[in-house]
């Protein structure tokens, strides 16, 4: 069947992605300190369906055989988070460094390189040391963690940046700000609107928050401009997540304006002031007043030194928006607005997946995809896209393993892909979620993403069919570089 994928660029960068906590276990090994994440599990494990990662995948003693999966997936790439507590077990920048943890990822980027496989690392993807949030409040305290994250960001470009060219801040700043202090459904788990969770000021935290994560970004990024760029020659950038949204009414310029102002409250908030140097977007002062916090003129300074490669996409679903009717609660994160699957007329906006909050809209990723290069205007690296199948939660394994809909999922955004580079976005590369099923945070086990079946029990792992067709799909690709040359 010829499809457009065959015209992603020949240099596309490709391969799958994945995050410490998710898949390492092994949480009492290596001189690892604690998390936020171990806390959490652990404390109220109804919290996370009483799942938690002191085994997960068990990757901390497999990863050899992993590595294996993704060579005969044809993968060229491989993105993972370090897990702080590893690196530095307090996390703070007078704490010792963990020589053990250094060790470890050597021999993950190492056991990478042999095959011909290039390292793509996470520097954050949610796990906190626990000892930080104990010492000053960990991201509520916005002058000390960006201190402290600088320096752990600064161990890792020395330790690894020699074989290490491809970095990524945090994953998904959003979910740490709105879920952590928001919700209450991540680590920390602070929240003043759900009961299930330790007192927090959903009014105020998640924003300052946001602050602490955007400026910690901001140090790194400034640190690896200034004092490691010009020999290591890397690029670095960072993940944010956030659906596209189409209006509710598609008649009514108030849903019109939702969608984008939902749209800026999850990406512009860290995208304005990251990619533009710029304070945040309009529609959230107006509504959040000095409950945001402003930049200073030295955080200015600081964001406009904090120049990076590319934005790092995650993306798996869109929504409709739907304008809220008078003032937005002081509780409110969305921006006045309701998030709906259907539309007017009832239409919903994609198909089903095994997940009630992920459907399938390859088209609206094609148009979040052309909205984002446009605004941003840098390269684009889909750093994570994926889906459980129907009912896969449920299934045996050799049932799991052909998975059909996981098949025209990915084919159908790989299409989507090649019609937003026709649109003119600079698009470089894409990460399947994930290499593994693994820990689906605060829904445990259930929800399966990998392209490997993982026994829980067992611990074995098994293909599916899907890893296969996305091999295909690639060493099919042969359309320009992605630069737009030929
Ligand atoms: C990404 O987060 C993460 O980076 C990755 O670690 C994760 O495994 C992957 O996606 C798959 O989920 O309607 O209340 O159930 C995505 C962020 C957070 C988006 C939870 C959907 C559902 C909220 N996701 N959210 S709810």
């Amino acid at each position: 069947m010829a499809s457009a994928s065959a015209l992603l660029p020949r240099d596309f960068e490709w391969g799958f992605a994945t995050a410490a906590y998710q898949i390492e276990g092994g949480v009492n090994e290596g001189g690892r300190g604690k998390s936020i994440w171990d806390t959490f599990c652990h404390l109220e494990p109804s919290r996370t369906k009483n799942a938690n990662g002191d085994v997960a995948c068990d990757h901390y003693h497999r990863f050899e055989q992993d590595f294996d999966l993704l060579g005969q997936y044809g993968a060229g790439a491989y993105r993972f988070s370090i897990a702080w507590s590893r690196i530095i077990p307090l996390g703070g920048r007078n704490d010792p460094v963990n020589e053990e943890g250094i060790r470890f990822y050597n021999q993950l980027i190492d056991s990478l390189l042999a095959r011909g496989i290039t390292p793509w690392v996470t520097l954050y993807h949610w796990d906190l040391p626990q000892a930080l949030h104990d010492r000053y409040g960990g991201w509520l305290d916005v002058d000390e963690v960006q201190k402290d994250f600088e320096h752990y960001a600064r161990v890792c470009f020395e330790r690894f940046g020699d074989r290490v060219c491809n970095w990524i801040t945090l994953n998904e700043p959003w979910i740490q700000a709105v879920y952590g202090y928001a919700t209450g459904g991540n680590a920390p788990g602070r929240s003043s609107t759900n009961k299930q969770s330790t007192d927090g000021d959903t009014t105020t935290e998640p924003w300052i928050v946001g602050k602490a994560l955007i400026m910690s970004h901001a140090r790194a990024v400034a640190l690896y401009n200034k004092e490691f760029r010009h020999t290591q020659r890397g690029v670095i950038g960072v993940s944010l997540n956030g659906d596209y949204f189409e209006p509710w009414d598609a008649e009514d310029p108030q849903d019109a304006e939702a969608s984008e102002r939902r749209m800026e409250f999850h990406i512009g908030w860290f995208a304005n002031p990251i990619f533009l140097a710029k304070d945040y977007p309009t529609c959230m002062r107006k509504q959040l007043g000095d409950r945001l916090p402003e930049f200073t003129p030295d955080d200015f300074s600081l964001l406009a030194q904090a120049e990076c490669d590319f934005y790092g996409m995650n993306y798996y679903t869109a929504q409709f928006a739907k304008h809220g009717t008078g003032e937005a609660p002081l509780t409110d994160v969305l921006g006045n607005v309701e998030e709906l699957q259907h539309d007017k007329q009832g239409t919903p906006v994609g198909k089903e997946s095994g997940l009630h909050w992920l459907r399938s809209c390859p088209d609206l990723f094609r148009k979040h995809l052309t909205r984002i290069y446009k605004l941003y205007g840098k390269p684009i690296y889909i750093t994570e896209n994926g889906c459980p199948c129907p009912g896969e939660d449920k299934m045996v394994k050799e049932e799991a393993v052909n998975d059909p809909y996981r098949i025209q999922y990915f084919q159908d955004h790989l299409d989507a892909i090649c019609k937003s580079i026709e649109d003119g976005s600079v698009i470089k590369g894409y990460f399947a979620w994930s290499l593994l099923d693994n820990l689906e945070w605060s829904d445990g086990f259930g929800p399966r993403f990998g392209v490997t079946y993982t026994d829980y029990v067992t611990l074995e792992r098994t293909p599916k069919k899907s890893a296969l067709l996305l091999k295909d799909i690639i060493a099919k690709r042969q359309g320009p570089l992605s630069n737009g040359t030929h």
